[in-house]
């Protein structure tokens, strides 16, 4: 998988060498490029923003920088048909979840294009999906200063579903967000820490005891504290 990512502060992006995403890396499995959307301004003092027209707080993104930042990244005439999606987070985008990573983690080519101030001129995204598939995602219902902290959790979470990304794969399946519930608590030993015992079901070496425990604590956690996760009560 090829990741590019056009920000002011490609700095910010120092951290994807280390960890396992430095891993994959070096192993040549994901390929990332970090690109500073100031080496696409013109003037000396590098601008890449101005006063939005219609009056209101802040700046907003010019949309010259940005058109040819992507268009060096997509080549010539774009690549709409070549599998490219160029993601654009933002608070006011659709909400970036486990499915959402699950389907960016089977693509070629992602683009991040991370704005900071009030936002970019909305010309830029209907430019660039002339060009490729364009998504603005949001992580939640509340509100970073630009999308590079976003673009880092989103990263993370699409790189660890690509194949061969993770030791285990089976620990892929039963984690928060599988099949729709938060993961069931974990233990190891000691079997008793401070007077507070592991649930004996799971010392029984039954297996199929062990699994329907797991799966009731899954639900029950997940009725508890995320319920509009849960299947809406059959009508009858
Ligand atoms: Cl993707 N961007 C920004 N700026 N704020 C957010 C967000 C994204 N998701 C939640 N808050």
């Amino acid at each position: 998988m090829r990741i590019d990512i056009v920000t002011i502060f490609p700095e910010f992006f120092s951290v994807l060498d280390v960890s396992l995403l430095g891993k994959a890396r070096q192993s040549g499995l994901i390929d990332v490029a970090v690109h500073d959307l100031r080496d696409h301004t013109h003037d000396r003092h590098r601008t890449v923003d101005d006063t939005p027209y219609g009056g209101g707080a802040g700046m907003v993104m010019k949309p010259e920088p940005w058109g040819e930042a992507i268009d060096s990244i997509l080549g010539d005439g774009g690549d709409a048909e070549t599998e490219t999606t160029v993601v654009f987070p933002s608070p006011a985008g659709e909400l970036f979840t486990q499915a959402t990573a699950r389907e960016l983690a089977t693509a070629r080519h992602l683009v991040f294009g991370c704005g900071r101030y009030e936002g970019i001129d909305q010309r830029v995204f209907e430019h660039t999906a002339t060009r490729a598939r364009v998504r603005l995602l949001s992580l939640g219902d509340y509100v970073l200063n630009g999308g590079e902290v976003a673009t880092m959790a989103m990263i993370e979470a699409i790189t660890r579903l690509v194949p061969g990304m993770v030791g285990n794969p089976e620990s892929l399946v039963e984690e928060s967000h599988e099949e729709g519930l938060l993961e069931y608590p974990s233990y190891t030993k000691p079997a008793s820490w401070r007077g507070l015992e592991v649930p004996p079901v799971l010392l029984s070496g039954n297996h199929a005891a062990i699994a329907a425990w797991r799966y009731e604590q899954r639900v029950e956690r997940t009725r508890r504290v995320r319920p509009e996760l849960l299947p809406p009560p059959a009508l009858d």
